[in-house]
């Protein structure tokens, strides 16, 4: 008996501590993309634009920071015209305060589209949008250079692919964005 009940002892720890390390969701952070509902990129040089840079913060369900986790983002690039930098990079691990930084360093559109950029974290998917947009859109695709090609398709303000916060319109705060990246002018080398 008291072997039985030690070993319960020990299985109620280890389910405690893979607990410990498994995410929810709902207690955690994704910046600025929650307030987005969805993720903007951008080509990143010369440098990363604000709305590119996410900031995740990863809890469990008792709301205590996960140290260490694996983060990773996954894009629906197969099916969509997406160009990627040779610079970004998918996979990070979070600090002692369950924080962790990805900069989206890529253009294209994907839009109202299942899975288009899904964080996971320890393999949990943490956050599922079904948006992410880009300066660089010239219509057609992203090709890693935001320039005139994507002004001439942003000037009318019609093409939801610019509406980086997806309330539906293209006005001040989504071309605030925009020229964040056309101003100056971003590019990167695609990835291989
Ligand atoms: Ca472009
Ligand atoms: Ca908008
Ligand atoms: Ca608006």
């Amino acid at each position: 008996m008291k072997k039985l009940l030690s070993a319960l002892f020990v299985l109620a720890l280890c389910s405690t501590a893979a607990v410990a390390t498994v995410p929810f969701p709902n207690n955690c952070n994704v910046n600025p993309c929650d307030a987005l509902n969805g993720v903007v990129s951008c080509p990143d040089s010369p440098a990363p634009i604000p709305a590119s840079i996410v900031t995740l913060t990863i809890r469990n369900q008792a709301n205590n920071p996960i140290q260490n986790a694996a983060v990773n983002l996954t894009l629906l690039t197969n099916t969509s015209p997406i160009c990627v930098c040779n610079t970004m990079v998918f996979n990070t691990t979070t600090n002692n305060s369950g924080q962790a930084t990805m900069t989206m360093r890529y253009g294209g559109c994907i839009m109202n589209t299942d899975n288009a950029a899904v964080f996971r974290a320890n393999g949990v998917v943490v956050r599922a949008y079904r948006n992410t947009k880009s300066p660089d859109w010239d219509g057609a695709s992203g090709n890693c250079a935001v320039n005139l090609s994507d002004t001439v398709r942003f000037a009318p303000t019609t093409d939801l692919c610019f509406d980086f916060d997806n309330d539906l319109d293209v006005d001040l705060a989504d071309t605030v964005i925009f020229v964040s990246g056309l101003s100056p002018s971003h590019s990167c080398t695609p990835a291989p």
